[in-house]
């Protein structure tokens, strides 16, 4: 269930495998290949691109990055990831990995019906749901719960489903622009008026993110550029802004990850706030470990507890990165703890390689 880069990773690894499998997404082709996200692919999300041979176009136009800045008190500080890791990553985005797992699908000639509408789960192995005005039944071995967090699966569990869930005063407001990246690599800026956060898509697109309230409409382009000014301390580079948008923030963790023959994966069982670039390889990390535990039981068995030891982790750290880097409250005694744990991360080595081997990625595990 869905179409997004979990389900769509799921199918490619299954065809691999010599398993059947069904692909049913709510929306069209041409939505789920636009919508603008994630730009960060952590190296095991691109060895697992390599892996099931969709990596050239990857390789070919995504940007490699060996550092991020972490950037306050109006002075940037290099946090070295290659040098600390021996691992890279790669800013390439989600939708661009979505183009590449539709193309192969397509090409192999593998079911993938979109515009699907009332859609109903059974987790003992049943779907229903309608496509081009007709109804269908499938019965499956197993259902893989890919849709994201507003889809069916999650919500027909609910009952078994212990949640634990965190919501950030605070959201971010995205935009795309025409113009150079201002600078080589990412920047993350701490500000007395909130975060900052400085991306890109190539040499030609800048992605910029600014803190904003959680329920706000998106500014006026030029309000923006002007605060980005101002957080980044710096004249970043203006163009056409093409894409604007408002996330809301929060951390959601369900636990079990597994009900009867319907698992969890990716945004329909967790979801973390976007500062540590997770969510997307969180989603792939879980579709690796569930594909190679398919056809073994008693793997199957231990999938939630595999699965969320990692997804934990990964909670953290993206918990972690959101309480350093953004205004969290007006509490002054909040503002130095925050100020002291950056100056710690950028002047101890171990704190920085701490940080640089969670934001280049854990390894990936299978069963
Ligand atoms: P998705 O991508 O939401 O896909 C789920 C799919 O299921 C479909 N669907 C249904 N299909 C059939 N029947 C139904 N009833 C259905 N209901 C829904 C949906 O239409 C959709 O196509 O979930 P998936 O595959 O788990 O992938 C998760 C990622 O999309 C998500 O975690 C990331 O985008 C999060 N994220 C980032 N992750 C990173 O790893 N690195 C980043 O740099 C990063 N930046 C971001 C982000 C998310 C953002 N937003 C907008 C939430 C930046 C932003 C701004
Ligand atoms: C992005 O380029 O969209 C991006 C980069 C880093 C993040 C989140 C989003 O932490």
């Amino acid at each position: 269930m869905g179409g997004g880069p979990a389900g769509l990773m799921l199918g490619r690894l299954l065809e691999l495998r010599g398993i059947d499998s069904v692909i049913l997404e709510a929306r069209d082709r041409e939505y789920v290949q636009q919508r603008v996200r994630a730009g960060v692919l952590e190296q095991a999300t691109m060895d697992l691109m390599d892996e099931v041979g969709l990596g050239e176009r990857m390789h070919a136009e995504g940007l490699v990055h060996e550092g991020v800045e972490l950037r306050f008190d109006g002075e940037g500080h290099r946090i070295a990831l290659t040098e600390l890791t021996g691992r890279a990553i790669t800013i390439y985005g989600q939708q661009e990995v979505v183009k590449d797992l539709i193309e192969a699908r397509e090409a192999s000639d593998l079911p993938l019906h979109f515009e699907v509408s009332d859609v109903s789960v059974d987790p003992a192995g049943t779907v229903r749901y309608t496509h081009d005005g007709e109804s269908h039944i499938l019965e499956a071995d197993l259902i893989a719960g890919c849709d994201g967090f507003h889809g069916v699966c999650r919500p027909t569990i609910a009952d078994v489903l212990t949640v634990y869930e965190r919501e950030y005063p605070f959201g971010w407001m995205g935009i795309l622009a025409e113009c150079a990246p201002s600078s080589e690599e990412l920047i993350y800026a701490h500000h007395e008026r909130g975060f900052a956060l400085a991306s890109m898509r190539s040499h030609e697109i800048t992605r910029m993110y600014l803190q904003c309230a959680p329920d706000a409409q998106p500014w006026e382009d030029e309000a923006i550029w002007d605060e980005l000014d101002r957080r980044f301390g710096m004249s970043v580079n203006r163009g056409p802004v093409f894409e604007k948008g408002v996330t809301p923030m929060r951390s959601f963790v369900v636990e079990p990850m597994q009900h009867e023959r319907l698992f969890l994966a990716g945004d329909a069982a967790h979801i973390v706030p976007p500062t540590g670039a997770k969510g997307l390889n969180t989603a792939m990390a879980d579709v690796a470990l569930l594909a190679s535990s398919i056809g073994d039981e008693a793997a199957l068995n231990a999938y939630t507890e595999r699965a969320l030891e990692r997804v934990w982790r990964v909670q953290h750290f993206s918990w972690w990165m959101t309480s350093m880097l953004h205004r969290m409250s007006d509490d002054p005694f909040e503002t130095q703890i925050q100020r002291s744990q950056l100056r710690y991360t950028v002047t101890s080595e171990a704190q920085a390689t701490a940080l640089a081997f969670s934001y280049v990625g854990l390894p990936f595990i299978t069963a």
